[in-house]
């Protein structure tokens, strides 16, 4: 199995899973450690002999295609990307780049070597490329609306969303006129351990932990359903065994929450551990706002819970607990 980004937040959680859940799978990490990874987030599988770690870059067709002659993946699973949204606002270069460019390089070469000569692929039901993608594709939903679906047309609304569709279109037309084993998930936004500090909640607990202002953007009511990681990590493990080619899942935490009230209860559970410091909420600060800020996403996950037979299982409160642990004593 070819992991792309496993160095990463989401990607160092499920090359964990996976080597525990799967005895005998042979996991080859590709990376290009950029400020988002590092190999420290692999530290606990490290020393496996089923995990091999290249540094290199998905934009490079050369090495790409060396990993695919030498390692003969059966599965791919992409999660290399320019993840955070505020910096593609700030300099979308790197997000075209990766994430369009990047995720094109690894559906020809998956191409190239799956596929033979006169279009017939070669054991394709043996082979799945999963492209993992973000639910932020579908634009943004009000009050009103329902939940995201599989058939929600795309309405991406940052550069990030844009790359990430196009990259989702790109992998889907793989399929449709190639016949690449594509399988597409889309998922909310996950939490807990090996996140980067600049997303939301280390923000918020690494701010308590020193004592600074908690930017909050906007007036704090956006609403994000939050997604436990490890739930997400055996989502796409399933949508690799199980998930039918051509076709997207959605992963979605059932755990719709504004910013603010996350915030208050990280808050909170600080004051637990750091009574000292405590009230932390004396610490939230409204700040300017991220410029084309989505005010809600939701995502109905009913398609993966009747075909992939998976749902999301950790409590939102155990999980925000367990992640404040996890980086409190680490800030
Ligand atoms: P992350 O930023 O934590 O990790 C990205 C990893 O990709 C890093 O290890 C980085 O070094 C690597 N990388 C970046 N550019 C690369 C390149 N050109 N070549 C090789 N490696 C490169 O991201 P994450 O939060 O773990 O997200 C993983 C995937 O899941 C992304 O595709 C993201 O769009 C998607 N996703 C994330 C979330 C979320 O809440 N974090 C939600 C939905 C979808
Ligand atoms: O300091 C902050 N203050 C704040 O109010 C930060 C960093 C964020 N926010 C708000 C913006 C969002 O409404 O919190 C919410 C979450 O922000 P992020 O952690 O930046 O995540 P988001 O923009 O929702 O995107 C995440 O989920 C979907 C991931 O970064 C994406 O890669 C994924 O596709």
């Amino acid at each position: 199995m070819l992991v792309t980004g496993g160095a990463g937040f989401i990607g160092s959680n499920f090359v964990r899973v996976m080597l525990d859940n799967h005895p005998t799978l042979l996991v080859c990490v590709l990376d290009k450690l950029t400020y988002a990874g590092c190999k420290e987030n692999l530290q606990e599988v490290w020393e496996n002999p089923r995990l091999s770690f290249v540094e290199g870059d998905i934009c490079d067709a050369k090495l790409v295609a060396d990993l695919f002659a030498r390692h003969k993946f059966d599965t791919v699973i992409h999660f290399a990307a320019e993840s955070h949204v505020d910096n593609s606002i700030s300099g979308p270069a790197a997000f075209i780049q990766t994430n369009f460019v990047g995720s094109f390089v690894l559906l020809e070469a998956a191409r190239t070597a799956w596929l033979s000569a006169d279009g017939k692929s070669v054991a394709a039901d043996q082979r799945r490329f999963v492209h993992v993608s973000t639910d932020e594709v579908y634009g943004q939903l009000t009050r009103e609306d329902s939940p995201f679906e599989e058939s929600t047309p795309y309405d991406p609304r940052s550069p990030y969303s844009a790359t990430k569709a196009g990259a989702d279109h790109l992998a889907s037309a793989y399929f449709h006129t190639y016949g690449l084993p594509v399988v597409i998930t889309n998922c909310s936004n996950n939490y807990g351990p090996r996140q980067h500090d600049e997303k939301f909640l280390p923000t918020v607990i690494r701010s308590c932990r020193h004592q600074q202002p908690i930017p909050i953007y906007g007036d704090g009511s956006n609403i994000r359903d939050w997604l436990w990681v490890e739930d997400h990590c055996h989502g796409i493990d399933r949508a690799a065994r199980l998930g039918q080619t051509g076709r997207s899942y959605n992963f979605g935490g059932n755990c719709e929450r504004p910013n603010i009230e996350v915030a208050r209860k990280i808050c909170h559970l600080m004051d637990v551990r750091y009574p000292d410091n405590a009230p932390h909420e004396k610490l939230l600060t409204f700040v300017e706002d991220r410029l084309g800020h989505d005010w809600r996403y939701a995502v109905s996950f009913q398609r993966a819970q009747a075909e992939l037979g998976w749902r999301p299982t950790t409590n939102f409160e155990q999980g925000l607990a367990d992640t404040v642990d996890w980086y409190a004593p680490r800030y």
